[in-house]
């Protein structure tokens, strides 16, 4: 038999060995983190306050982009045979300064033991096709029935999926059928694509096309986590990768690490079979796959979070006033605000950590929250830093309304919210801690 942790798990490795097959440069990036975790471990044995170094190494998040509401049921459908359960609601639509047309969740475990068994996570964006600055009445329609008319998974893979989420695991032959199908349905499929019908959603916007102008969906990065990103940075740039022109979230800086440090390489060229109206064939090429790395930091409360937005528009203003790196400028933004040491954001409310009863003296000592989720900011920056074209958007049009609550609806599910989330597994903590120590709950 295996679990629902041991499902996810075994999901997670195998997406990984299928993208580091398809993906070359995935692998490279692996290498050097791994490579990386190993040295930074050797030199601080403080390194996996965050984490412990199994944990860490087997450490991905993964993205994936659907059409419809019915699909992003049918995600979350797999997603819960693995214990990943929607938090969050980014809304990346104005994140960006090209055409994202897309509202999103993460899918990931919440409790804490699952986490520790494994912290797989997948960003999942639903096209918002009900948006009339990107698509008019006509081909609103024609893309909606577009989606409607493919199928992205198996309905023996939502089948059995629904069997995994009822009992809470799967024999083993079925399991193996279950990630096999699983694993297919994210592969990047080798069908030729209707070239007018891509092209034309393209204008809108390359997301758009990537998502509603084929008919499979594929994961299109997979992200491992690395302890020391800057020094990462520098060696994917030595081996000749391009990456992107800086980290994005948190600069570097002296201080605890909060949240979420993210870099990516460009997607790849990479060969794909276009149709015309003739039914004739041509060979082509579409960057669609790419990679990411990551660093994780504190978890932040909603006052640290507040903080952290005032921070980064304060970064924002002066890097325009003064054309100096972005960089410097935070890190001096974040001396002058942000508390330099873990006591200090426990002390000032700002962060979140678990609490733990030292008997010998009666004491109660924290470990911090690791942050287990994304930012809207840097989302959005992964997005645009694939796209070659802004594509168009008619602003004279409403933005149509998407949240939580509707995205909870169409999904069927409810979107968690992830403050909540960390609050309660520090509540839980201290009230614990307290009881241990004979001292009355707060
Ligand atoms: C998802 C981008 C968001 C991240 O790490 O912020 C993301 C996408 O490109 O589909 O994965
Ligand atoms: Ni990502």
């Amino acid at each position: 038999m295996l679990q629902t942790s041991q499902l996810r798990a075994a999901f997670a490795t195998r997406l990984s060995d299928m993208y580091g097959a398809e993906v070359p440069a995935y692998t490279t990036l692996l290498d050097v983190a791994g490579e990386i975790n190993h040295e930074v471990l050797r030199r601080d044995a403080d390194a996996t306050r965050l984490g412990d170094i199994s944990r860490v190494t087997a450490e991905r998040h993964g993205a994936i982009r659907v059409g419809s509401p019915r699909e992003m049921r049918q995600a979350a459908q797999i997603f819960a045979a693995l214990g990943m359960h929607p938090v969050g609601f980014y809304d990346l639509r104005d994140a960006a300064a090209s055409s994202v047309p897309v509202v999103s969740t993460a899918f990931r475990p919440i409790a804490a033991d699952e986490l520790a068994r494994n912290p797989f996570r997948v960003f999942t964006s639903m096209l918002t096709t009900a948006d009339r600055r990107f698509f008019d009445a006509d081909l609103r329609a024609r893309l909606e029935a577009f989606l409607e008319r493919r199928e992205l998974f198996a309905p023996e893979l939502l089948e059995l999926a629904a069997r995994a989420e009822r009992y809470g695991e799967l024999d083993d032959p079925t399991a193996e059928r279950f990630l096999h199908l699983a694993v297919e349905a994210f592969q990047l499929s080798p069908e030729p694509i209707d070239q007018a019908w891509y092209t034309e959603l393209e204008r809108i916007s390359a997301v758009a096309a990537d998502i509603g102008g084929v008919r499979s969906t594929h994961v299109n990065h997979l992200t491992p986590r690395v302890l020391d990103i800057d020094e990462l940075y520098r060696r994917m740039s030595e081996r000749g990768i391009i990456m992107i022109d800086q980290i994005q979230g948190p600069p570097r800086w002296a201080g605890p690490d909060v949240l979420l440090r993210q870099t990516s390489f460009r997607a790849l060229a990479e060969p794909r079979r276009f149709r015309a109206a003739d039914g004739s064939d041509t060979d082509g090429t579409l960057r669609v796959r790419f990679g990411e790395v990551e660093a994780r930091g504190i978890a932040l409360t909603r006052e640290g979070r507040a903080l952290y937005d005032r921070m980064v528009a304060e970064t924002d203003r002066l890097v325009a006033e003064s054309g100096r790196s972005r960089q410097d400028v935070a890190e001096g933004v974040w001396r002058a605000h942000l508390p330099a040491d873990e006591r200090g954001l426990a002390d000032q409310g700002l962060a979140y950590f678990t609490y733990q009863a030292v008997l010998d003296d009666g004491t109660i000592s924290a470990t911090p929250i690791v942050y287990e989720d994304f930012l809207p900011r840097s989302a959005a920056g992964i997005f645009q830093s694939n796209l070659t074209d802004e594509g168009t958007r008619d602003s004279t049009q409403a933005a149509t309304a998407y949240d939580e609550g509707r995205l909870s609806e169409m999904i069927g599910r409810q979107v968690l919210d992830p403050f909540e989330l960390y609050e309660a597994q520090q509540r839980q903590s201290l009230q614990h801690a307290r009881k241990e120590l004979g001292q009355p709950p707060v």
